[in-house]
C-alpha cells in the first residue's frame, strides 16, 4: 500500500510542473530511429534505381545529411544540404514529376512508390527524411527528441531547410509534363499562394526542359467544395504559369485519383459509377 504523508502531495506537485511545462519548439522531435529508419528507406529504394545509378553509398548520404544535426536547430539553411543532394541525387523519368499540396496521403497512394508517378516523397532524397523530423538541442549537443522548430519557431529550421534544397532539386530536374494535384476543399483555397509549391518549385521548373502542365483539383469526398478550376486561388496559379509561358490545362476531380479516394468511401453518392 502506498506511504500516505507529505510524499503523494509533492510528487503530485511536482507532476503538475511538469506537466504543464509546455515543449520548447511547435513541431515533432526527432525520430528515436532516425538514423535507422534513413538507412532502411536509401538502402531500400536503391532497389528502384536502375543499374547505372544504384552506385550510391546510403552510409556517405547520411553522413552528408547528418551534418545539420551539429548545427543550432535554427542555423540550418538549404545550402547545409548541397552535399546530401550531390551524393543522392538521380535522374527524374521524364512525364513522371507530380507536384501537390494538401494531399499528401493520395499522392503517396497515388505514385504507387514511384511505379505510376515519381513525387518527391518517391525520389531517393525526399523519400529519407519524408514524416520525419530532427534537430539538435538548442544549447547543447545531441538531439532534442522532444521538439524541433517548424516554421513559426524559426525560418531557418532542419527540416523545412530540408524540403527547401529538395524541392529546388526536384523542379530543376523535373521535365516533360508536369502533373499537380491540388485540393479544392482546402478552406484557404486549394494553392497556397505562400508555400514550397509557390516559393521553390515553380520557380525553378526549366521552361525549355517542360512540355506542359496539368493541374488536377482533387475535392475530398464528403467534404465541400471549396474551389474547383479556373476559380479563386486555382485562377491565379493558371495566371502566374501563363505568364512564365508554360502551357496550363486544369481537371476537376480526375477520374484515376477520385477513383482511389472512392475506394474509403465506396458508399458515398459522389462515389456512385454510372452503369
Ligand atoms: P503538407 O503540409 O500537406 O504535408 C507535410 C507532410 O508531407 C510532412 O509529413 C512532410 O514530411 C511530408 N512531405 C513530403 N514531401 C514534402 C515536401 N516536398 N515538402 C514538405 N513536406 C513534404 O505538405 P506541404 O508542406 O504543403 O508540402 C507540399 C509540397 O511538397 C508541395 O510543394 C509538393 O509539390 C512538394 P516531414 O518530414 O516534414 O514530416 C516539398 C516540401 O512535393
Amino acid at each position: 500500500m502506498a506511504a500516505l504523508g507529505p510524499t503523494p502531495f509533492w510528487s503530485l506537485l511536482l507532476l503538475l510542473a511538469g506537466g504543464g511545462c509546455a515543449a520548447r519548439w511547435a513541431g515533432e522531435g526527432t525520430n528515436r530511429h532516425l538514423r535507422t529508419i534513413f538507412l532502411g528507406r536509401c538502402q531500400e529504394y536503391l532497389e528502384l534505381l536502375s543499374l547505372e545509378q544504384r552506385d550510391k553509398n546510403c552510409t556517405a548520404i547520411w553522413e552528408a545529411f547528418s551534418v545539420v544535426l551539429d548545427k543550432d536547430p535554427c542555423s540550418v539553411l538549404p545550402s547545409d544540404y548541397d552535399l546530401f543532394i550531390n551524393l543522392s541525387r538521380h535522374s527524374i523519368p521524364r512525364d513522371k514529376s507530380l507536384f501537390w499540396e494538401n494531399n499528401h496521403l493520395l499522392v503517396t497512394s497515388y505514385s504507387e512508390n514511384a511505379r505510376r508517378l515519381m513525387p518527391l516523397c518517391d525520389v531517393l532524397y525526399g523519400r529519407v527524411g519524408d514524416f520525419l523530423s530532427w534537430c539538435r538541442q538548442k544549447n547543447a549537443s545531441g538531439l532534442d527528441y522532444e521538439s524541433c522548430p517548424t516554421a513559426a519557431d524559426c525560418e531557418n529550421n532542419p527540416v523545412d531547410s530540408y524540403w527547401k534544397r529538395a524541392s529546388i532539386q526536384y523542379s530543376r530536374d523535373s521535365s516533360g509534363v508536369i502533373y499537380v494535384m491540388l485540393n479544392g476543399s482546402d478552406p484557404n483555397g486549394a494553392y497556397p499562394v505562400k508555400g514550397f509549391f509557390a516559393d521553390y518549385e515553380i520557380p525553378f521548373l526549366q521552361k525549355d526542359k517542360i512540355t506542359r502542365i496539368e493541374v488536377w483539383v482533387m475535392h475530398d469526398i464528403g467534404r465541400p467544395n471549396v474551389e474547383s478550376c479556373g476559380e479563386g486561388t486555382v485562377k491565379i496559379l493558371e495566371n502566374r504559369l501563363k505568364d512564365m509561358g508554360f502551357q496550363f490545362s486544369c481537371i476537376n476531380d480526375y477520374l484515376p485519383v477520385k477513383l482511389l479516394a472512392c475506394v474509403d468511401h465506396s458508399s458515398h453518392p459522389d462515389c456512385a459509377l454510372n452503369s
